[in-house]
């Protein structure tokens, strides 16, 4: 078994959840310093009406615990303010990457680092010199850098004052935000992702059994559209600064089955695959709305704001390589589920031919292999997978080792199926495991639900010295790179 020369092998973090340093260097708050689990917990606010007499919101802040250093805020602690702390201990970690033999490393780069409130006309210098020293450093050791200009953290002032991405000024705000990146980072970085898990917004809205209204559509599918002219202005402006930048999308990949041979499951299924996968990728790799849409628009009264002007945007913004992320498969049935799976973030009717991880996500290696095997075919680009990985619970011996051959069983059996997919001609670029260094959760905000092959000595209470270790799947990890995946 070997993979094409030239495979990116690497793994993949975001910036909100390893960073820290939230309001150091001149960064702003961002939405996710008070989402983090925002999936399940709302952040309180207290709303004003301002000088202008213009209704506000504001966030409640609360003291830190004693002996905790996260924020907490309405009695939830908020463990992205300081997550593994990447701000100040990011040389370290690279020289671990560099250890294992990454030929490359997915982050993000803080939108409120670069611009705190996400409205200036100037980025904050001191911010645009972190990124650049990361990638420096990354440099050093020939690691080619995936940066993902969007993680779900948009500044929080765009948010509580310019009503989020239901505004079109935001589109404006990103291109400037992406326009300082490709301009700053030129020579830098050759990969780019616009906009993380984009298809989220729609693809949860009513996914195992979630009820949404017709104006939570209305809301998901103008999100969307602004978000995918923004990507696509993005694009071209890209291009014409570096026309060698490789600009990718990046769709959160759940390959979805049907649960019977029942013919509404199969028209189920299908239609699932156009709602929660195909809508967005259609748009950003082929450069229009599926004839599908307007169906799923008329579904729900849905009507939205598209101008001439966007259509040729999306036309000629089209992104060079489709990217993913890949955890699980699903079950699509019109049927009363009574065996359910319950888990974070993601809950539905068991496939009783898979296992479970300990947060409930189906384990799937297979799907990953016919996910690569239908969007290939679908789109003929160069893929990667930037996320794959496994949230489990890890224990330190008492010598400090960490044996985790069930994150070593994961991923050998994930690798397997990427090389037959690559063995039936799907041009796969590239693997970045999720996490490779533990980090925060964005479903759940725990750092006990941990991915990486370095270990963080830190808890779910922000009690903990830091200190990065190595687990038994870091040698292993290094020992497949080093063999381009040969040896695993
Ligand atoms: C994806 C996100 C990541 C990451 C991952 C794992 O949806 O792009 O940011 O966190 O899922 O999810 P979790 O952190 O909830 O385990």
């Amino acid at each position: 078994m070997s993979f094409p020369s030239g495979f990116l092998w690497g793994g993949a973090t975001a910036a909100n959840q390893v960073e820290g340093g939230w309001n150091e260097g001149g960064r702003g708050p961002a939405l996710t310093d008070v989402t983090t689990g925002g999936s399940v917990k709302e952040p309180r606010y207290e709303t004003y009406i301002d000088k202008d007499g213009k209704p506000g919101k504001k966030l409640q802040k609360q003291p830190l615990p004693d002996g905790a250093h996260y924020a907490v805020l309405d009695g939830y602690h908020y463990p992205n303010h300081e997550a593994v702390d990447f701000y100040h201990h990011y040389k370290e970690d690279i020289a671990l990457f560099a250890e294992m033999g990454f030929k490359t490393y997915r982050m993000s780069i803080s939108w409120s680092r670069l611009y705190p409130k996400g409205i200036e006309k100037e980025p904050n210098k001191e911010g645009v010199e972190f990124y650049r020293n990361v990638f420096m450093e990354l440099k050093k050791y020939n690691i080619e850098p995936l940066v993902t200009i969007w993680h779900f953290d948009t500044p929080l002032y765009l948010e509580e004052h310019e009503g989020g991405w239901l505004n079109r000024d935001l589109i404006e705000y990103y291109v400037r935000f992406a326009t300082t990146c490709f301009t700053e980072y030129n020579g830098l970085v050759k990969y780019w992702l616009t906009f993380n898990e984009i298809n989220n917004t729609v693809m949860f809205l009513d996914m195992f059994g979630n009820k949404a209204t017709d104006e939570d559509y209305q809301n998901a599918y103008q999100i969307l559209h602004h978000q995918f002219v923004a990507s696509a202005k993005a694009v071209q402006i890209g291009h014409a600064i570096n026309p060698d930048y490789m600009i990718g999308c990046m769709i959160c990949g759940i390959t979805r089955y049907p649960a019977t041979c029942d013919p509404n499951d199969i028209l189920a299924n299908r239609y699932g695959w156009e709602k929660g996968i195909f809508y967005c990728g259609d748009v950003q790799a082929k450069g229009y709305y599926g004839t599908y849409a307007k169906r799923l628009w008329d579904e729900h009264n849905v009507h939205l704001n598209i101008t001439e002007e966007d259509l040729v945007d999306l036309e000629r913004g089209t992104v060079d390589m489709y990217t993913f992320s890949y955890y699980m498969s699903s079950l699509e049935t019109t049927h009363e589920v009574k065996d359910k799976v319950s888990g974070n973030f993601v809950a539905g009717a068991r496939n009783e031919y898979l296992t479970y991880s300990d947060w409930g996500w189906a384990l799937d290696p297979k799907g990953l292999r016919y996910y690569l095997e239908v969007i290939y075919d679908r789109y003929e680009l160069p893929l990667m997978v930037v996320e794959n990985g496994l949230g489990a619970y890890d224990k330190v011996e008492e010598d400090g080792s960490i044996h985790d051959e069930y994150r070593i069983d994961y991923y050998r059996q994930h690798i397997i199926e990427m090389n037959k997919a690559i063995e039936h001609g799907v041009d796969l670029i590239g693997y970045t495991t999720w996490g490779c260094i533990d980090l925060v959760s964005a479903g759940t905000g725990e750092m006990r639900k941990r991915y990486g092959f370095i270990y963080v000595d830190m808890d779910d209470e922000g009690k903990g010295s830091m200190a990065r270790s190595r687990k038994d799947s870091f040698y292993w990890y290094k020992k497949v790179i080093a063999s381009n995946g040969a040896d695993l």
